[in-house]
This record gives structure tokens, C-alpha cells and sequence, in this order.
């Protein structure tokens, strides 16, 4: 009864899971609205990651997901926002393991490296907001129907 829109990234290391990653993304009962194949430049990749501006693990963030394409893609679903969050498990692999062994983290994250966890999901409606608009400036939404009875653009 919440439909929402949310941004979903496979990440670089992840580009080859994708057919897998997206029938899970089915499975799920998502819609896929659109979907994109982009190599971001740095100065994209900063924008992108600007709310972690600053922090000691930006740097390698970014270089991490500049390291060759990523595949975003819009998803639309009832409560769609926590529910990709749910299908990606915790945010370090490890934990992603222990805690939620089937999610997309746990299953495509790098045993090397906790925080090489293969895909990415807005965290909330703004960060959706921002995050879908970065992707696909030029796409024209129609309004989903919120928790609320009214209709917004998310
Ligand atoms: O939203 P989510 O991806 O689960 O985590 P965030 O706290 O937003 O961090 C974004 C991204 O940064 C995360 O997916 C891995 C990386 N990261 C890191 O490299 N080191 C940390 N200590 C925390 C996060
Ligand atoms: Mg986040």
C-alpha cells in the first residue's frame, strides 16, 4: 500500500552476477522502471557518494566504484526503499554472511574485502529522490501512490 521508488546499483566487481542479481530482483516482486549501464568519472562518483564527503573510507569508495561500470536501475514496489535494503543484507560483507546468508551481499560481496558488497540501495525517500535523479535526469515519473492515500512524485 506504499508503493515507492528506490536506485539499486550492481556494483563494478558485481557487473558479471547481474544476470543473477536481476532475476533476483523479479523474484522479489520488483518492477524495474528503467535501468543504465554507466562508467562514472570521479568527479560523478564524488556527487554520488557526497554524504560521505570527508570520511576516512571515502577515497577508496570511490575508487572502488570507478573501477569500471556500474548497472543502476529504478525500482518501484510496495515499500520499496527497505525492502531492497532487506534483499541486499548488512553493509559489510561478513556481517552480511553471518546475519542474512541468502542476501545479495552475503552471496556477491567480496570474501577479501567487507566493504566490496556488490550492490547499493537508496537508504531513503530523499536519498531515492536525489539518487534517481542522478542516474536518470532526463526521465519523466509519473507519481506512485504513497503511504498516505496521496499521489507524489518519489
Ligand atoms: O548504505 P550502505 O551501502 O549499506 O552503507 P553506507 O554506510 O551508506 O556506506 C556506503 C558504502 O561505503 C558502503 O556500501 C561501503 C562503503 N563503506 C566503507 O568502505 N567503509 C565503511 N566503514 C563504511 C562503508
Ligand atoms: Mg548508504
Amino acid at each position: 500500500d506504499k508503493i515507492q521508488r528506490t536506485l539499486a546499483l550492481i556494483k563494478p566487481d558485481a557487473i558479471d552476477k547481474s544476470p543473477e542479481i536481476e532475476k533476483i530482483i523479479l523474484e522479489e516482486g520488483f518492477t524495474v522502471v528503467d535501468r543504465r549501464r554507466v562508467r562514472l568519472t570521479r568527479a560523478e562518483a564524488e556527487e554520488f557518494y557526497g554524504e560521505h564527503r570527508g570520511k576516512s573510507f571515502y577515497n577508496s569508495l570511490v575508487d572502488y566504484i570507478t573501477s569500471g561500470e556500474v548497472l543502476a536501475f529504478i525500482l518501484a514496489g510496495d515499500d520499496a526503499i527497505n525492502h531492497w535494503r532487506r534483499v541486499l543484507g548488512p553493509t559489510q560483507v561478513s556481517r552480511a554472511r553471518h546475519e542474512a546468508p541468502g542476501s545479495i551481499r552475503a552471496r556477491f560481496g567480496n570474501s577479501n574485502n567487507d566493504f566490496h558488497n556488490a550492490a547499493h540501495g537508496s537508504d531513503s525517500v530523499n536519498s531515492a529522490q536525489r539518487e534517481i535523479r542522478f542516474f536518470f535526469p532526463d526521465l519523466t515519473l509519473e507519481p506512485v501512490l504513497t503511504g498516505e492515500g496521496a499521489k507524489e512524485y518519489l
